[in-house]
């Protein structure tokens, strides 16, 4: 029997981090989040979460998700419907910026419905799922002007924190000097037997990429992440072809055709999707499964709670980016132990919200 949209419900919060993003592109003081119940006539709820980087875009985001509530009013609450037709309705508008990230979270929200609907996990829906997925913590390690021993002491207790083997460094100061200083003083306190990634998060140009990023070789990092702006897919793909260290960047791409141009290009060795540019469950697996991407390791960008049932049942899944901060909002976390996060076998998506922490975090 057909189940049918019958409104979306949409809450702006602000949580607040444990250790607030500052970054070679801007720094983030609290987590703005739009959550969305998906309700249907049959009452079932699906629930998703939309990460919109700044509070002043909390209502323009929740107007935008009036609006295609407008248009969803009434259909069956199937992805697969939903999706394509919505993406075809609105092609001479466009899907990028926040309607994108808008289409992502309702189809996030459906698939959600899709599984409580056959009573499975989401993962189970997607496929026949892994049991652990590994994970690397990447809740802290901001760009640390001056002390690159507080980093080497935060890196100490990230990895504590799930028994992790790998955690993630923000690299992109103002000189060379300081981004190799922090890189030895995390590396000298973990030692070789921790994997350290790392991220330029967009913030230097061709040149000075190539230069810091081949003078970073021989350093031992696992991967270096958008040394350059990540829609320069042959910027990018000059620097993958200098460096040895290999370049992992995706976490911005827009949807499956961009993936897909990007892989031509040839713009990284390893990609990180996020589940909310690259179009929602629908965009993540059809990303995965283009023919370019096979032979490629694919991690995942923020939203763990969804990302951990696409990674469970993806080919090529290689690491979870495990942050914890929509945690405080949400009924059972995800949680890291031994280096990996066990991959849900409730039936949705695993996300319910805990009421009295979003009445808390609440804003407007
Ligand atoms: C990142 C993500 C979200 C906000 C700031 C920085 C970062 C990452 O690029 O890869 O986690
Ligand atoms: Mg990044």
């Amino acid at each position: 029997m057909a189940i049918v949209i019958s409104n979306i419900k949409t809450t702006p919060v602000l949580v607040p981090f444990r250790h607030p993003p500052v970054t070679a592109s801007g720094a983030i003081g609290e987590l703005p989040l739009v959550l969305l119940d998906v309700e249907t006539d049959v009452g079932l709820t699906g629930h998703a979460y939309l990460f919109v980087f700044l509070k002043s875009m909390l209502k323009p985001t929740m107007s935008c998700v009036a609006a295609i509530e407008e248009l969803v009013r009434g259909m069956n609450a199937d992805p697969e419907q939903v999706d394509p037709l919505l993406r075809q309705q609105l092609r001479l508008l466009d899907t990028h910026g926040i309607l994108g990230q808008v289409l992502a979270g309702l189809d996030m929200a459906l698939w959600d419905i899709r599984a409580k609907s056959e009573e499975l996990s989401l993962a189970k829906v997607l496929g026949d799922p892994k049991e652990y997925v590994k994970a690397y913590n990447s809740c802290g390690l901001w760009l640390e002007k001056g002390d690159p021993e507080k980093l080497a002491d935060q890196a100490q207790e990230l990895l504590a924190e799930g028994d992790f083997s790998a955690v993630k460094l923000r690299l992109g100061y103002e000189t060379f000097k300081e981004d190799l200083a922090a890189v030895r003083s995390v590396k000298r306190s973990c030692g070789d037997a921790i994997d350290l990634m790392s991220d330029f998060n967009q913030g230097l140009d061709c040149k000075e990429a190539l230069s810091r990023c081949q003078a970073l070789d021989g350093e031992g990092l696992y991967w270096i992440e958008e040394p350059v702006r990540y829609d320069d897919y042959h910027g990018s793909s000059a620097v993958a072809a200098a460096v040895d260290t290999p370049i992992q960047t995706g976490e911005n791409l827009l949807n499956p055709l961009e993936f897909q141009k990007a892989l031509k290009a040839k713009a990284a060795d390893f990609y990180m999707l996020d589940v909310q540019r690259i179009a929602g469950v629908s965009g993540w697996r059809a990303a995965v499964t283009l023919p370019e991407a096979e032979s490629i390791p694919v991690s995942t960008h923020l939203f763990p709670e969804i990302s951990i049932h696409l990674m469970a049942t993806t080919n090529n899944a290689d690491w979870l980016e495990y942050v914890d901060w929509a945690s405080p909002i949400i009924r059972e976390p995800t949680v890291a132990s031994g280096g990996k996060v066990q991959v849900p076998t409730t039936v949705g998506n695993g996300i319910q919200w805990n009421d009295e922490a979003v009445a808390r975090y609440q804003v407007e």
